[in-house]
């Protein structure tokens, strides 16, 4: 596997309890570089397009508001296996479920409200980079 970027989101529930520091450490011990962050409040317009693969599921309106509900850290992450290695850190969707000692498990408050996002395939990952850094070289 060779180096790899991935997006990365720390959502609002994260960031209103100041984790993004711990979070972010998370990822840099691991060995993934951030190499583009920028700190926002997503319109729903932005969220909306962002989950555009999830509008046919129930929790699609709440997903909407909930990440629009305060500020989220958007952020490139690089390194070997980067998509797979963010997935590994984060830990399952619902934190219940999530393993021991991984970001989920460790900070997230529901299954909802999960601390954040990463992308699932290096396919996704590059179409959700480019959404938020087009002009990322
Ligand atoms: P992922 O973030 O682990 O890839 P997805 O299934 O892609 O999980 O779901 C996207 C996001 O939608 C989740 O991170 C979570 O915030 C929210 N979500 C997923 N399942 C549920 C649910 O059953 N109820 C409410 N929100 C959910
Ligand atoms: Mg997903």
């Amino acid at each position: 596997m060779s180096k790899q970027r991935t997006l990365s989101i720390i959502k609002p529930d994260a960031t209103a309890r100041n984790l993004v520091g711990k979070i972010l450490g998370h990822f840099e011990q691991a060995g993934l570089t951030v190499v583009a962050a920028k700190m926002m409040t997503l319109t729903p317009e932005q969220a909306g397009q962002f989950y555009i693969i999830h509008k046919d599921r129930p929790f699609y309106g709440e997903l909407i508001d909930y990440m629009c509900s305060g500020r989220v850290l958007v952020s490139v992450l690089e390194g070997e296996d980067a998509v797979n290695l963010n997935r590994t850190l984060m830990g399952a969707t619902d934190p219940k479920k999530a393993a021991p000692g991984t970001i989920r498990a460790l900070y997230a408050e529901s299954i909802a409200a999960n601390a954040v996002h990463g992308s699932d395939s290096a396919e996704n990952a590059a179409t959700e980079v480019k959404f938020f850094f087009p002009e990322l070289k």
